[in-house]
C-alpha cells in the first residue's frame, strides 16, 4: 500500500498512519504495532532501539500463542492439564505451559533484558550477560484466566516492562521490586473473538487488532480514554458471605435504586480478568477483587495482575488501588504476592474506596 506523505500542522512531516496515532482519528490507512513502536523510539534522544526489539519479540511471542489458543481443541493435544501445579498451587494448563515458554523463549533470547518474572515461574530468570542480557526488566502472567480454556472464555497475556535500576550486571532486589510507577511500559493480549494488543506507555494507552489473514496488529483503538463514570459493576458475587462487611456495603452501595447517580448498575463478571478489565477499559465502571476469608489478601497478583492493568487503566485516565493505597504506589516484597484489587472507572473506584474507609 503506498502511502503519500502529507505535512502535519506542525510542518513535520509524518508518515499518514502516524498522524492518526496523533488526532487519534482513524484514517484509510492502517498503522500497525511495529510502526507505532518505531515512530515512539524516534521521540527518544538516544534511543538504542532496544525497547523496539523487546516489543518486537513480545508481540511475536502473543501471535505464536494466539494461534495456539485460537485452535486449542483442534489437532495437536493442547488443551487440558498438564497435571502439575504451579507456585500458587494452581493447576497448570496445557497452554499455560505453552505461553510461559513462549514468552520466556522469544523474550530471553531478545538480548534486552536481564530478568524475567513469570506467575508460572517460583523464581525470577535472571539473563547472564555472557547469554546476551539487556537493560530491561519483563514481569508476566503468561496466559491469565487460563481455567477458561476449555469453555472458549477470552484469555489473555498481561505483562510490564521496567528497567534496570542498578549498575553492573547483577540484577538485584532493587531492580526486581519497583514501585509499580517505574514501569516504562505495559500492556495485554486478549485471546478472543479477535486478538488485541492494548499497550500503554508515556503517551497514552492504543489497542491493536490482529489481522490473522497478514498477521499483523492493526491500530484499532488510536486512543483509549475510560470513562470517568461506568454503569456495570464486576465482582464474583458468588463470594458475597467471605467478604467483610465494607465490602458488601460497596457491592450493596451500587445495586441500590438512585436515578440521580444512573443505579443500579448492571452486574458483568465473566471470571477472566483481562476481559473484565478490558471491558470496564472499554466501557467504564468497576472491577472489584476484594480480600476475603480465603484470600486476606485478595486472590490477584500485585506483580503480574494489578501494577501491569493499572498502569494501562490509569494511563486512560482511571484509578486502581487495593481499596485504601494506589496499586502504583505499593513497593512489592515478594514475588509473587497477591493484593485486593479496585480499578475502572476514577470515580467509580473512588465510590469504592470512599465507601470502604468510612467503617
Ligand atoms: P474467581 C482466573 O482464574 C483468575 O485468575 C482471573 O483471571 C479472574 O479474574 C479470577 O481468577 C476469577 O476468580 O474466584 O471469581 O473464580
Amino acid at each position: 500500500m503506498r502511502y503519500n506523505r502529507r505535512v502535519s500542522k506542525n510542518s513535520q512531516a509524518f508518515d499518514p498512519p502516524l498522524e492518526a496515532l496523533r488526532e487519534g482519528t482513524s484514517c484509510m490507512e492502517r498503522t500497525t504495532l511495529v510502526q507505532y513502536i518505531r515512530h515512539q523510539e524516534k521521540k527518544f534522544q538516544g534511543a538504542t532501539g532496544e525497547f523496539t526489539s523487546l516489543m518486537n519479540e513480545i508481540l511475536i511471542a502473543a501471535k505464536i500463542v494466539s494461534c495456539q489458543v485460537n485452535k486449542a481443541g483442534i489437532g495437536e493435544d493442547i488443551l487440558g492439564l498438564t497435571g502439575r501445579t504451579n507456585v500458587q498451587g494452581e493447576e497448570v494448563q496445557k497452554l499455560d505451559e505453552y505461553a510461559n515458554s513462549t514468552f520466556i523463549k522469544l523474550v530471553g533470547q531478545s538480548g534486552t533484558v536481564c530478568a524475567i518474572t513469570s506467575e508460572e515461574c517460583k523464581e525470577p530468570l535472571k539473563i547472564p550477560c555472557n547469554h546476551g542480557s539487556g537493560k530491561y526488566i519483563f514481569k508476566m502472567d503468561p496466559l491469565d484466566g487460563s481455567s477458561n480454556i476449555d469453555v472458549n472464555v477470552s484469555i489473555g497475556t498481561i505483562f510490564s516492562i521496567f528497567r534496570k535500576k542498578t549498575q553492573g550486571a547483577d540484577v538485584t532486589d532493587e531492580d526486581l521490586f519497583q514501585r509499580g510507577d517505574q514501569q516504562v511500559a505495559a500492556g495485554y493480549a486478549i485471546y478472543g473473538s479477535s486478538t488485541m494488543f492494548v499497550y500503554a506507555d508515556n503517551q497514552g494507552v492504543r489497542g491493536f487488532t490482529l489481522d490473522p489473514e497478514l498477521g499483523e496488529f492493526f491500530l484499532s483503538h488510536p486512543g483509549i480514554r475510560i470513562p470517568a463514570q461506568g454503569s456495570t459493576y464486576s465482582v464474583n458475587e458468588g463470594h458475597y458471605s467471605k467478604w467483610e462487611e465494607r465490602q458488601k456495603r460497596i457491592v450493596n452501595h451500587f445495586k441500590e435504586e438512585d436515578d440521580k447517580t444512573g443505579r443500579p448498575y448492571g452486574l458483568r463478571y465473566i471470571g477472566s480478568l483481562v476481559s473484565d478489565v478490558h471491558r470496564t477499559l472499554l466501557k467504564g465502571g468497576i472491577f472489584m477483587y476484594p480480600a476475603d476469608k480465603k484470600n486476606p489478601n485478595g486472590k490477584l497478583r500485585l506483580a503480574f495482575e494489578a501494577v501491569p492493568l493499572a498502569f494501562i487503566v490509569e494511563s486512560a485516565g482511571g484509578r486502581a488501588s487495593d481499596g485504601t493505597r494506589r496499586i502504583l504506589d505499593i513497593t512489592p516484597t515478594e514475588v509473587h504476592q497477591r493484593v485486593p484489587l479496585y480499578i475502572g472507572s476514577k470515580d467509580d473506584v473512588e465510590t469504592a474506596e470512599r465507601i470502604f474507609a468510612e467503617s
